[in-house]
């Protein structure tokens, strides 16, 4: 019973069922649950893997396909998912990321584009959200946190036809507001936000809306390098670590800034994952696997990180 989609660009069907799968395949270390329903009727569902346990544990979030075209986002989570899940009771190092980590995982952020961007428009970018008084569709799930929101204009608009619309107001939409619902009941836990989009491989650092260096960014800093370093190692991809308003663009209202500023995350990293421009969305099937590969070993070193806090 070898359905996996590990190593394939699934459609959103094929990722949920997928999911359930291994919820009953793994029933005492993973949870599979809605968090909420997009505005075409779709489920954002969440995969927690972890092991319950009576002490604390620290929590890591990681979530996918924020963005539709994207595709190589929810496909490398979908690689991690399958990597810690087989790693248990087989290697040590993921037993323990299992036993003392609670991991949330969201493959599918944005489902409603997602889905458009496979049957309708490949290039689709935002969630499909009807906009009041406008033929436009869709909102900009990186631009709509209440995290200075609207505050830049560059990359960021109030315009709804725009590619990066932010919406009508602060966590207008309903895929923003089922993630921050769950932030909401595990911020004192949450340890290490994580985001994937693609692509221009980057490992990024809030703030995204200020060159403003935050307090703890020599220490936000210190395990970027070392998760890129382990990057690197592995097939010499490499990835550039800086704050966005430096290695890529300022833009306002994106998760990352959420979740450190109001989500209680004491980490949050955005990465930009392959390539560098060769294919950019449009990345062959056949660099699932080796972007897996690295970035699972990223993940693995910000693992350790907090195993040893
Ligand atoms: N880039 C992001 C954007 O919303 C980003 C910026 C990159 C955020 C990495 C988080 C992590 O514009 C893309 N490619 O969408
Ligand atoms: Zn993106």
């Amino acid at each position: 019973d070898d359905e996996t989609i590990v190593g394939k660009y699934a459609t959103y069907r094929e990722t949920l069922h997928w999911m359930l799968e291994l919820s009953k395949r793994y029933p005492n270390i993973t949870q599979v649950g809605d968090i909420g329903t997009t505005e075409e009727g779709r489920q954002v569902t969440l995969i927690k893997i972890g092991k319950p346990q009576p002490f604390f544990k620290p929590i890591v979030w990681i979530d996918g396909a924020i963005h539709a075209r994207e595709w190589i986002s929810p496909a490398t989570v979908t690689y991690i998912i399958d990597k810690l899940l087989k790693g248990y009771n087989s290697d040590f190092a993921i037993t323990d990321f299992i036993d003392y980590i609670d991991w949330y995982i969201l493959p599918i952020a944005n489902p409603d584009g997602y889905v458009y961007s496979h049957e309708q428009d490949r290039l689709w970018r935002k969630n499909r959200a009807t906009i009041n008084g406008s033929d436009c569709r869709g909102v900009d799930l990186n631009r709509n946190w209440g995290s200075h929101w609207g505050e830049l204009d560059i990359a960021s608009s109030g315009e709804p036809c725009n590619l990066n619309y932010r919406g009508p107001y602060a966590d207008s939409e309903l895929e923003v507001k089922a993630i921050q619902r769950v932030i909401q009941n595990i911020q004192e836990s949450l340890k290490v936000y994580i985001t994937l989009h693609s692509y221009t491989q980057k490992f990024l650092m809030r703030w995204s809306h200020s060159k403003t260096t935050a307090p703890d960014h020599s220490e936000s800093e210190r395990i970027a390098y070392i998760a890129t370093d382990a990057i690197e190692a592995v097939h010499g991809t490499s990835y550039s670590v800086g704050i966005a308003p430096d290695v890529l663009y300022a833009y306002s209202g994106g998760s990352p800034d959420w979740m450190k500023e109001k989500g209680g995350a004491t980490y949050s990293f955005g990465i930009e994952l392959r390539d560098s421009g060769r294919h950019g969305f449009l990345l062959p099937a056949d660099q699932i696997i080796p972007t897996g590969e690295e970035i699972w070993a990223g993940i693995e070193q910000i693992g350790e990180e907090v195993l040893i806090k």
